[in-house]
């Protein structure tokens, strides 16, 4: 089946704003992807920090068509959470957290909305052709085909970032088996704020000699090559790792209970989107202001149960109960809570998890040692 770009630029229109996604382009397949020997020499040279996920299928991330070789065209939706930063965190709470996890998580939000467009375009269409849905989790350089459908450029700071609405997009694709025809009668993108060319892919970068993001980077995970050291990496090591940030570098981590923003935060494109974006993005991705209260000595000590009750439709639920218990203990350490220093002599005790125990007796060596 074929649908001319126009047609399906038409259709989708109204079920972005009614999803409240910001931005849609597409992207025929296969396509070739300038940075893919970039991806496969970032996985070869093992720069992807123990995220076994993906190395996994390397190749399948440049060709999707080896994994689903019905798949003809990729649509891939850009979400706003943020209207750049700075941001209000002013509670205790949001100032610990990455802005990404103030709300519900986006796996949920976002892919419903890019499954509703597509089972509304398959229906408008009277298809009963395949298609796809996933965001964040599938093998997708979800990034490079945003940039190749014209939704933003890469930064130094490896993010995609658009011009006008920053970095703080969430991202997600739908394979169709549905070909676009015509695309080039289009802009780019098919849907929300054009950036900048039409037809042909935008800048690879328009960061020019700024280095705002390296220069702020604690960790030094950022070379200037446009991709990242993920071991080294403040998100890393307390989402993906479980708060596993290695001894040596956990003072690394300061106050930063959950994710890290800062190499987003000092972007001269997140301030320019931040002094001139006026509309909420998705109501979704608002402050949860159940979590104000918590207390670094509830966190300390959160149990499955209530890690259970509290997270299961945050961003947060992706740490464990077990890492959040050793995140939180870091920043206590990080942020001299010498008045803890009590319930995490406890926790060093008695702790189920033994790594808990241990990042416990390394918060207790800290704040001795601020107490001497
Ligand atoms: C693994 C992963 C991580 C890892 C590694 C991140 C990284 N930079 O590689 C960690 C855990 C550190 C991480 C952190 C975060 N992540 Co993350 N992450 C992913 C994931 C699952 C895969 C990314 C990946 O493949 N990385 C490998 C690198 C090599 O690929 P890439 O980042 O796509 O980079 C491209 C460029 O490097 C480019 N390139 C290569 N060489 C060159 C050369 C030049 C000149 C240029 C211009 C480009 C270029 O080509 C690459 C491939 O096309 C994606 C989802 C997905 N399926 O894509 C989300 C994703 C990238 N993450 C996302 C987010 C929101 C975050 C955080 C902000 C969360 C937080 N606050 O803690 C941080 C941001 C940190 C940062 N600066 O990247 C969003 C990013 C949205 C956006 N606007 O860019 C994504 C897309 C998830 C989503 N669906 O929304 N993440
Ligand atoms: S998210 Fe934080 S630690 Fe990771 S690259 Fe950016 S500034 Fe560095
Ligand atoms: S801070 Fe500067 S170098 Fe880094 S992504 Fe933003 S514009 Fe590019």
């Amino acid at each position: 089946m074929q649908i001319s770009a126009k047609q399906l630029q038409e259709i989708i229109t109204p079920l972005c704003q009614e999803q409240q996604i910001d931005l849609a382009g597409v992207v025929a397949l296969p396509h070739l992807l300038p940075h893919g020997s970039s991806w496969l020499q970032w996985i070869a040279d093992g720069m992807n920090g123990d995220l076994e996920y993906l190395s996994r299928d390397p190749k399948n991330r440049i060709d999707p068509t080896r994994k689903w070789e019905w798949a003809k065209t990729l649509i891939v939706f850009g979400q706003r959470y943020t209207n750049g930063w700075p941001e209000n965190g002013n509670s205790t709470w949001l100032k610990h957290v990455s802005r990404y996890a103030w709300g519900n998580d986006y796996h949920y939000t976002l892919l419903n909305g890019i499954k509703q467009i597509t089972s509304a375009v398959l229906t408008e269409l009277d298809s009963e052709t395949k298609s796809h849905c996933v965001t964040d989790t599938g093998p997708f350089l979800e990034r490079e085909y945003a940039w190749l459908a014209g939704l933003g450029f890469t930064g130094k700071n490896t993010m995609l970032i658009h011009p006008k609405l920053g970095s703080g997009l969430f991202l997600g694709v739908a394979l169709l088996e549905i070909e676009v025809t015509d695309l080039a009668e289009i802009s780019k993108p098919l849907f929300g704020t054009p950036f900048p060319k039409q037809h042909e892919p935008g800048p690879e970068s328009m960061c020019g000699t700024c280095t705002a993001c390296m220069d702020a980077c604690p960790t030094d995970a950022l070379d200037g090559s446009y991709t990242m050291d993920a071991a080294k990496c403040i998100s890393t090591w307390t989402i993906e790792w479980h708060g596993r940030a290695p001894e040596s570098n956990r003072y690394q981590q300061g106050e930063q209970l959950f994710g890290c923003d800062i190499c987003q935060q000092v972007c001269p494109w997140n301030e320019k989107a931040a002094r001139t974006l006026m509309t909420q993005p998705h109501y979704d991705y608002l402050p949860n202001h159940e979590f104000d209260e918590l207390s670094l000595e509830q966190l300390m000590t959160i149990d499955k149960d209530d890690f259970k009750t509290k997270f299961r439709r945050s961003p947060l639920w992706r740490s464990h109960p077990e890492g959040m218990r050793r995140n939180a203990l870091v920043v206590a350490a990080n942020s001299n809570r010498t008045d803890l220093v009590e319930l995490i002599a406890d926790i060093s005790n008695n702790d189920s998890d033994e790594e808990v125990r241990e990042v416990a007796h390394w918060a207790l060596a800290q704040l001795g040692q601020a107490l001497a």
